[in-house]
């Protein structure tokens, strides 16, 4: 049993599992020592939370030191759950959580309510405050709050490159000295100065222990082996992912790192004039070399420093201290810091108050007292300036970041703005121009997508086709071996390689780049009224544009809406949006067989059926909730980073390999022997009521309409093995009607597996089970008139 080892054993242990992870460079027996030189180091864990205000990059950042892959770009509030991951750094384990952003730490909504509660109530022994350069003053507005923690913090600069595209600088020295934080600029997209955060912290850790054997950081040393195994598996999945030794090094810096890293084996993370930093910087001429090296060593300098002292203006200060004399002197500060605490019940903070009540559960009537001297103080304040106390707070906070940035923003050259961007503004969200450019692009996404699809299976079809013809001379085409090896393996991982992945890949690309740039959220504007339309809450704009990539992601983001009730109408909505996979059947079963525009038509079929359920739904609900606006802040139009767009790319179509490809071999066996034993027949006959009198499709597709609960491109993918194997194309084994209906069928019968997990982890079988009966329900309906209008049809001609 791993529990009762000693804890250097354990502590050996969790080493050779991260080496052995991370171990594929072909140095490894140098590594091999070297590991053997640290192994007998204590390894510490320190969690740090990446906190900041919307669309700074927190989630660029943490990708970066995770490996995983947080959604990115260029809008507020894609991140609307925390989420956490590991790495591991010289004897460190950091447990990383990237927050969802947030304005200030006196805010409303759902999602920003998850990370003020983290930062306020799970104690993180670092806040690495992002901070979006571009936008200082008010990303500062936050961060003075933030310093009210008194919670170890360093701040990261992010963005540097488009503020010195702008013409600007920032004095990263001065910028320190008067935060009293260590700050680190960093141009998260290219991977610079993400990791000398975690080196930062590290130096303080060092330093902190040199001075005191006690450190904030807990000691992994005795912790059993169960708090230890999620980190693990996770940092593993980082490790492979990264595949080197040292998980932070960006590839291209590899060779250098290993040859520097001989030379000198325990200095390349000590010495910041070494990190590859500056090289990449100067090699990228992003002109932003200065900025790392001028100021380098003042970083080092103010690390130890003990944070900003937030001093507000002389009347509010008063009153802040009258009030901290009385809570000190009272009562239980509910493990906040007294100033923070102060200052939140001047600004009536109700969470806080909350707090404030439950530490202190026998002391009612002092702080009914307490509350009341503040609110005196309150209304004397307000008077005072003749403004609500909001306002005041806020006034000081932002004058004070004013003042920083007076003092640390340089202009270094005046250029040009970027009209280009703000041309492309004013066409996308113009009342005429707005919806040409948005129906326009989403059909020349689609058919872009179709069109690549179509193409790399129509080469992989050929391939195959031929290979086969070969492939008969040397084996019997109805021998077992064949019908396994050749049909079902080798035909499965073309079908899922040519038929599936090429429409994953372009989908998911084209997507990450609208989402980068930054058009999603105009497309979102535009969509509003239509949000309306469907009598939804104009926030589920969210839930549905990352459903188009997939579903069970949507359903969790429907977690932002305010009430049970809109958070169900956005599940179910989100659960029923064509996702990627939908894609792939339509474009890869309809439009190739059909054409184009019959999958438009699909879509068009699908849309206003989302419409009608909504509506519907709207008009039983007596309630009427759901009338607020959308508001979402547009943040610049920007040229697509690659390589985000790729990782993210190759992050969501990753999925299809692991999940489907497998899946899609291992059931395309079993089909073939439940084919070779006659056992499809009786399972398509039970299901004949459905498929055949009702939906009017052949019998043979039962089993499949099954395959595709588990995921939904199966369905086309086996279904093109099975007629493959009956040496029939898919027009000669169904008619257009059928192919239609078919795929109508499947675009609404049944949230997959995985939502439909996702929806009873939010909220609970009863309500899945309900969306899944709906939505069966409905797409039997809607197959039936497609059944019944095509009868018609054949009837009338
Ligand atoms: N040019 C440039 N773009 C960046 C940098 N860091 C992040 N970005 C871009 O900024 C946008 C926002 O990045 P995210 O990581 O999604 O921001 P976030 O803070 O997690 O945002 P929320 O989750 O919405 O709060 C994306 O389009 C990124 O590509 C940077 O250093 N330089
Ligand atoms: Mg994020």
């Amino acid at each position: 049993m791993v529990f009762a080892l000693p804890p250097q054993c354990i502590t050996l242990f969790i080493k050779l599992r991260f080496f052995f992870f991370q171990q594929k460079s072909p140095n490894i027996i140098y590594n091999l020592m070297t590991f053997m030189h640290t192994a007998h180091q204590k390894i510490k864990k320190i969690r740090i939370a990446l906190a900041g205000q919307p669309n700074v990059g927190k989630s660029v950042i943490f990708n970066n030191l995770t490996g995983l892959s947080q959604t990115i770009g260029n809008w507020p509030g894609k991140t609307v759950a925390k989420a956490e991951g590991t790495a591991q750094f010289h004897d460190y384990i950091f447990e990383i959580i990237d927050l969802p952003g947030i304005y200030s730490l006196s805010t409303y909504s759902l999602e920003e309510i998850v990370s003020r509660d983290y930062i306020l109530n799970e104690h993180p022994d670092y806040i690495i405050n992002v901070i979006d350069a571009t936008h200082l003053e008010r990303n500062l507005f936050f961060t003075l709050q933030l310093t009210m923690l008194e919670v170890p913090m360093i701040l990261a600069l992010n963005q540097i490159d488009l503020l010195e595209e702008r013409g600007y600088q920032i004095d990263v020295a001065k910028f320190s000295q008067i935060l009293n934080y260590p700050v680190i600029p960093t141009i998260a997209v290219h991977n610079l100065g993400v990791h000398e955060l975690l080196e930062q912290i590290i130096e303080i850790e060092e330093e902190k222990q040199q001075k005191s054997p006690i450190s904030t950081a807990s000691n992994l040393q005795g912790k059993n082996d169960n708090q230890l195994e999620p980190q693990i598996k996770n940092s593993s999945k980082i490790n492979k992912q990264k595949g080197k030794n040292k998980i932070f090094w960006p590839k291209k810096y590899r060779t250098h790192h290993r040859r520097h890293h001989k030379e000198h084996p325990r200095s390349q993370h000590n010495s910041f004039s070494q990190h590859p930093i500056h090289r990449k910087s100067r090699d990228w001429n992003l002109h932003t070399s200065h900025i790392f090296s001028e100021n380098a060593h003042l970083l080092w300098d103010t690390k130890l420093k003990s944070g900003y002292k937030l001093k507000l203006g002389k009347e509010v200060e008063i009153v802040l201290e009258k009030i901290i004399t009385k809570i000190s002197t009272n009562v239980e500060t509910a493990n906040y810091p007294v100033r923070f605490l102060a200052f939140k019940l001047i600004e009536q903070d109700e969470e806080s108050i909350r707090k404030l009540r439950e530490s202190n559960p026998n002391n009612n009537k002092e702080i009914d007292q307490l509350l009341y001297y503040v609110a005196e103080l309150r209304k004397n304040l307000e008077e005072m300036h003749g403004e609500q106390i909001d306002t005041i707070l806020n006034a000081e906070l932002y004058q004070i970041s004013t003042q920083i940035v007076n003092q640390t923003l340089i202009l270094k050259s005046r250029t040009r703005k970027q009209t280009w961007a703000h041309y492309l503004d004013h066409i996308t969200l113009g009342n005429v121009s707005g919806y040409i450019i948005f129906f326009g692009l989403m059909l020349g996404i689609y058919f872009t997508i179709f069109r690549f699809g179509d193409w790399v299976s129509g080469l992989m079809d050929g391939l195959y086709n031929t290979w086969t013809t070969e492939v008969e001379v040397l084996m019997d085409p109805t021998s077992w071996v064949y019908k396994i090896i050749w049909v079902s393996v080798v035909g499965g991982l073309f079908a899922g390689i040519g038929g599936v992945l090429p429409y994953v890949i372009s989908f998911f690309f084209i997507i990450e780049i609208l989402q980068d740039t930054g058009y999603l959220p105009r497309a979102a504007y535009l969509m509003d009224r239509f949000m309306h339309h469907i009598g939804v809450h104009g926030k589920t704009i969210i839930p549905i544009l990352i459903g188009f990539g997939c579903n069970v992601p949507a359903v969790s983001a429907a977690m932002i809406m305010e009430t049970e009730k809109e958070k169900k109408r956005a599940i179910l909505i989100s659960s029923m949006i064509p996702c990627s996979a939908v894609t792939t059947i339509v474009l890869g079963l309809v439009a190739k067989n059909m054409g184009f525009t019959w999958a438009v038509i699909l879509y068009i079929i699908n849309f206003g059926i989302i419409i009608l359920v909504g509506r519907i739904l709207t008009k039983l609900d007596k309630s009427k909730v759901m009338e607020s606006e959308l508001i979402i802040e547009l943040h610049e139009f920007r040229r697509p980073n690659i390589q985000v767009i790729a990782k993210q790319t190759w992050a969501r179509s990753k999925e299809f390999v692991v999940m489907a490809l497998p899946l899609i071999v291992v059931l395309g066996i079993l089909l073939q022997i439940l084919m070779e034993f006659n056992l499809t027949d009786p399972i398509n006959t039970i299901l004949s009521p459905i498929t055949v009198y009702i939906l009017g499709l052949p019998i043979g597709v039962g089993v499949y309409l099954f395959y595709g609960v588990l995921r939904k491109e199966l369905n086309l993918v086996l279904l093109e093995l099975f007629v493959a194997s009956q040496g029939l194309t898919m027009i000669q084994y169904m008619t257009p009607l059928q192919m239609l209906t078919f795929t109508m069928v499947t675009m609404l019968y049944i949230p997959c597996l995985a939502t439909i997990i996702t929806i009873k982890k939010e909220t609970g079988w009863k309500f899945a089970l309900q969306i899944l009966f709906l939505e069966i329900g409905i797409a039997l309906i809607i197959g039936w008139i497609m059944h019944g209008l095509g009868l018609l049809v054949e009837l009338l001609l």
